[in-house]
């Protein structure tokens, strides 16, 4: 299968982040990406092509034009504030506090549109996040024009942001676009499958309320693990998309043998759906080192993963999420492509 990938990643590269009472070295590192390119060029998976540019109209028609908006102003308002470094929010939206208005300081757009403080705004950053998308929307594309399978290798990853929010090292959900461009393309039903170790809660947001779009999401429980607000298992979907949302919280320690059945139960789900193309929000972050997460997944068992995928058979596009234990990343992303085309 080809692969959809671009170095403007490269432009998003944080002095770093907060994270367990300190600010560190940010997980969501270029090195990443690197280290997947090297092992599809190691195992030959196939030719790696630059994405094409897509119109922003391509965003909007998922995310609110007001926070694809901000996101490309962001860092310029930092610096006319006076700042120095990466833009990041110290204040966030609790309960009853208003959104129907939206500050005018960036300090208050900040509070308004990110959820978390794991997306910091670097003043080149809007350049990775906009290309991000187009690797996402060619290889849509590539699926939609036939090939069975493409990987697009999106940094930084989308499924944490929903139609007006970001976080979780996420800013434009690449998948979600992937999935709206397919339908405006003329696909009946898109069906979703999420298997990063966190719940993709942009990506059900996006589609809650929506029948054309079937969401599945394996994930740590948000009993115990971010984003802690969304991924319950009663939630199922709203109005014309109740039964179109399907989510699998898992505890913490889980290995395949409770991984597997999970994801063999929403594979069934998706194939009963019966969607024309099939996107994969592919995180390696259930991996056993992964350093934030706490998933018990070996190497062999992303083998697995794309065996099962394959079986639905469905067109399919690989869009990269999260994955942080970057010795690993290669194998483990590479594992699930090719388990997939050598089924
Ligand atoms: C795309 C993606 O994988 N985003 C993940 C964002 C995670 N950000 C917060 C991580 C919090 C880690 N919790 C650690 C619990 C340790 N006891
Ligand atoms: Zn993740």
């Amino acid at each position: 299968m080809k692969t959809i990938h671009s170095d403007d990643h490269r432009l998003h590269h944080a002095a770093g982040e907060f994270i367990f009472g300190e600010f560190r070295p940010p997980f969501e590192k270029p090195e990443r990406v690197e280290l997947v390119i090297e092992r599809i060029g190691e195992v030959g998976l196939g030719e790696i092509i630059q994405p094409v540019t897509y119109p922003d109209a391509k965003i909007t028609a998922v995310h609110d034009a007001g926070l694809v908006a901000f996101l490309e102003s962001c860092h310029r308002e930092w610096v006319a504030a006076g700042r120095k470094g990466d833009a990041n929010s110290f204040s966030f939206r609790a309960r009853r506090m208003r959104d129907d208005r939206i500050p005018t300081h960036v300090d208050g757009k900040l509070a308004h549109y990110a959820f978390d403080q794991g997306v910091p705004i670097t003043a080149t950053s809007w350049t990775a996040i906009r290309t991000a998308v187009d690797v996402a929307l060619t290889g849509a594309d590539l699926v939609l024009k036939g090939d069975t399978y493409a990987f697009s290798l999106c940094r930084p990853p989308g499924h944490h942001a929903g139609k007006d929010y970001y976080g979780g090292y996420c800013y434009l959900n690449n998948a979600a676009i992937a999935a709206q461009h397919a339908l405006d393309s003329g696909a009946k039903r898109v069906a979703i499958l999420d298997v990063d170790y966190h719940h993709g809660n942009g990506t059900q947001d996006i589609f809650y309320d929506r029948s054309d779009v079937f969401f599945a999401s394996l994930h740590g429980d948000p009993e115990t693990e971010y984003p802690f607000l969304l991924g319950w298992a009663d939630e199922r979907g709203v109005g014309a998309g109740e039964g179109f949302n399907a989510n699998y919280p898992l505890p913490w320690g889980s290995d395949y043998s409770s991984w597997g059945p999970a994801h063999d139960d929403a594979c069934r789900r998706i194939e009963a759906f019966a969607p024309d193309i099939v996107i994969v929000s592919l995180g390696v972050d259930t991996f056993k080192d992964d350093p934030i997460s706490k998933f018990k997944l070996a190497n062999e068992d992303y083998l697995k993963m794309g065996e099962r995928i394959a079986k639905i058979g469905r067109p399919t596009l690989f869009v990269m999420e999260g994955g942080y234990a970057v010795a690993d990343i290669g194998i483990n992303a590479v594992n699930v492509l090719q388990g997939c085309q050598n089924a």
